[in-house]
């Protein structure tokens, strides 16, 4: 109890206030240095950025994560914190492990679709959504249920197949959301973004495994997403392209390598201010005698480039970051 109250502390004084005070060039990475923080989720809205991660706070070898945060900035390299906007119990459902997030505004509503542990009897892996006027919430639980649940996808063998939301809005107004860990999964969403409209079909992605990220440009639609093959030591990312998102998917190969210290990885991708960035985390930051891992990750980011055939250049994980400044 007084470790909690302490931490809650710590993130209320921190909060709003700039999150970096280092000697690094501004942009470097990790972009987080005061607490450990995975699964990043990036969301434009007007003049800027806002991060989402999970929060790492495991002191073993086991996932140990209890709430979401929120960061903002509006040039890429100074950070603001909003502290914690969610945390599984505010889910009706939901009783711990803050998994992968994304948030996504639509008519002036922000939706975020989370990953959490279900409540008693089924304590397998689920997807909420909760809801907020604000992209730093307060949020709150849109439906009371979960979105998806284990027994939505009977074919996935194991009670963490339903993790790892992303969800895009294409051009004619209609959102799909997309999940899974071992199979990747999509479904259309009602325009009220907080029920199903229609059936859940599986989606082929070559060395899929986990954590897909939705996004366009141009007529071209991407899906970046965790890959590993048996006898890797740990993720790395790949992506595919198609013509709809419902595809059928062209796999282009690695988008990066293995994240340096991590058996995962996870991305997101936005455009700002006239660039692409890819944002991931590693587990190569420490924290004080608290060393990084797989359970203890920092999230980080690199420019993104494309190609003229539009597929995206393999991306170099970089102390550097975007501190010096977007190529040519
Ligand atoms: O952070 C918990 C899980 O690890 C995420 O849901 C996965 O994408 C992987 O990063």
């Amino acid at each position: 109890m007084i470790a909690l109250r302490a931490s809650a502390l710590i993130l209320a004084l921190t909060a709003a206030w700039p999150v970096l005070a280092q000697s690094d060039a501004l942009g470097s990475n990790p972009i987080i240095r005061d607490i450990f923080s995975a699964d990043p989720a990036a969301l434009v809205v007007g003049d800027k950025v806002y991060l989402y991660v999970g929060r790492d706070v495991s002191t073993t070898e086991r996932y140990n994560m209890p709430d979401w945060l929120a960061y903002s900035t509006t040039d890429m390299k100074t950070w603001t914190s909003h502290g914690v906007v969610l945390k599984p119990t505010d889910f009706k459902w939901a009783r711990s492990d803050a998994y992968a997030s994304q948030v996504v505004e639509k008519d002036g509503k922000f939706y975020f679709y989370a990953t959490a542990k279900h409540n008693k009897p089924d304590t397998a892996m689920a997807i909420g959504v909760a809801v907020s006027d604000s992209p730093t919430g307060p949020f709150v639980d849109a439906r009371g249920t979960a979105l998806i649940t284990n027994d939505m996808t009977p074919d996935a063998k194991h009670d963490w197949s339903d993790i790892d939301p992303t969800v895009f809005t294409d051009d004619d107004g209609t959102s799909w959301l997309m999940w899974g860990n071992e199979k990747a999964y999509l479904v259309k969403l009602k325009a009220n973004m907080i029920e199903l409209d229609g059936p859940i079909t599986e989606v082929s992605l070559p060395h899929y495994t986990e954590g897909p990220w939705l996004h366009k440009r141009g007529d071209m639609y991407y899906v970046s997403y965790a890959s590993w093959d048996k006898g890797d030591a740990g993720e790395y990312i790949s992506f595919a392209t198609a013509s709809s998102v419902q595809g059928p998917w062209t796999y282009r190969g690695k988008l990066t390598g293995m994240a340096e210290n991590s058996t995962t990885i996870h991305p997101a991708i936005i455009d700002f201010k006239g660039q692409s960035y890819f944002f991931y985390h590693d587990g190569a930051w420490s924290i004080g005698d608290q060393k990084g891992g797989s359970y203890r990750r920092a999230v980080r980011v690199e420019p993104l480039y494309y190609n003229a055939d539009g597929t995206i250049k393999p991306i170099t994980q970089t102390k550097a970051g975007v501190s010096v400044g977007p190529k040519p």
